[in-house]
């Protein structure tokens, strides 16, 4: 027989239902929501059981009710992580014309579970410095519908990470600026594209923050709705994030600059915030559809491990 992948292996090596102790008890799983804009705390579930169809889909109601999920006290290994996210849809593997975060020269594609580390050569993609607020995967055809994030190796000072509600922040908006946007398509350039080419550097760097029509392009822009529709609640939410370079399609270069800078300061307002303070073994299960987050930095002497997996998502609509 041949090798199985990881994930295949991880599935044909994870807890089975009839170990009884093996199996989560769903009564024994509290969802304690945060006072304030997004998040629930999950309390007694142990992500690294067999899990019943009643916790998985009380799971995903919560998650698409709150918009980020907080398992408190995990301890796995990759295999029981990936096993564990397998339970909300297929691992994130974007095609090679579409760099991401981690992708490898190799294969093309990004690891299952990606090390977002400060370490060097151990997975220091993001290394030590603040990171502006987005949403993973914005830039491509179908970017992933959530991550995960796994605390392992924390610093003393810094590193918080925020998520906001874009849904709260479209909503806010007053009626004229809705009827206006709701139409509107934006193209949200890659980074990964321009940081391989000679034109910029190290992700952002000196990267416009929004592209004239006498400006190049860098690389494939894909064009997704500026408000996006939640497939489960019908919710509408702004799709934007802080950073990139945009566009919106067929529209005025500096009206569309202006208006988008416009959005961008509305969606930061803290009270569509929370900030996570990480504890070791939190592990952070956000929906990327309807969110961004962003990370403080934090000393670069002090080490900093999580890991993510990041699961496929639809085109946006
Ligand atoms: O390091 C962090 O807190 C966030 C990193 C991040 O944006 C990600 O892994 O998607
Ligand atoms: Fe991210």
């Amino acid at each position: 027989m041949t090798a199985l992948s990881p994930l295949s292996q991880a599935i044909f090596d994870a807890p089975r239902w009839h170990q009884s102790e093996q199996l989560q008890n769903d009564h024994d799983i509290e969802i304690r929501p945060i006072q304030g804009a997004l998040g629930a705390e999950v309390w007694g579930l142990d992500t690294g059981k067999a899990q019943s169809g009643a916790t998985i889909f009380r799971l995903k109601q919560a998650l698409a009710e709150h918009l980020i999920l907080i398992f408190k006290g995990q301890t796995l290994d990759d295999a029981q992580y990936l096993a564990f996210a397998s339970y909300f849809g297929a691992i994130f593997r974007p095609s090679a014309d579409n760099p991401v975060l981690a992708t490898q020269q190799d294969t093309g594609i990004p690891p299952d579970v990606i090390p977002v580390s400060n370490a060097v050569g151990q997975g220091d993609y993001t290394g030590h410095g603040e990171l502006a607020a987005h949403a993973d995967h914005q830039w491509t055809p179908q970017p992933s519908f959530g991550s995960l994030l796994y605390a392992i190796e924390l610093p003393q000072d810094g590193g918080q990470t925020s998520w906001y509600n874009t849904i709260k922040a479209y909503d806010a908006l007053d009626e004229a600026t809705k009827a206006h946007i709701d139409g509107l398509q934006l193209i949200t350039y890659n980074p990964f594209v321009r940081a391989n080419s000679n034109t910029g550097q190290n992700g952002y760097g000196n990267t416009p923050l929004y592209r004239f029509k006498d400006q190049p392009t860098v690389g494939y822009g894909y064009a997704h709705p500026l408000v996006r529709t939640h497939p489960e609640t019908g919710r509408k939410a702004l799709w934007l994030n802080e950073r990139s370079e945009v566009e919106l399609v067929n529209y005025d270069d500096q009206a569309g600059s202006q208006l988008i800078a416009t959005l961008r300061a509305h969606l930061l307002k803290p009270e569509f915030r929370y900030e996570h303070n990480w504890q070791q073994g939190d592990i952070v299960f956000w929906d990327n559809q309807v969110t961004l987050h962003s990370r403080k930095p934090f000393p670069s002497e002090q080490r900093r491990l999580l890991k993510r997996i990041s699961l496929a998502g639809a085109r946006p609509f």
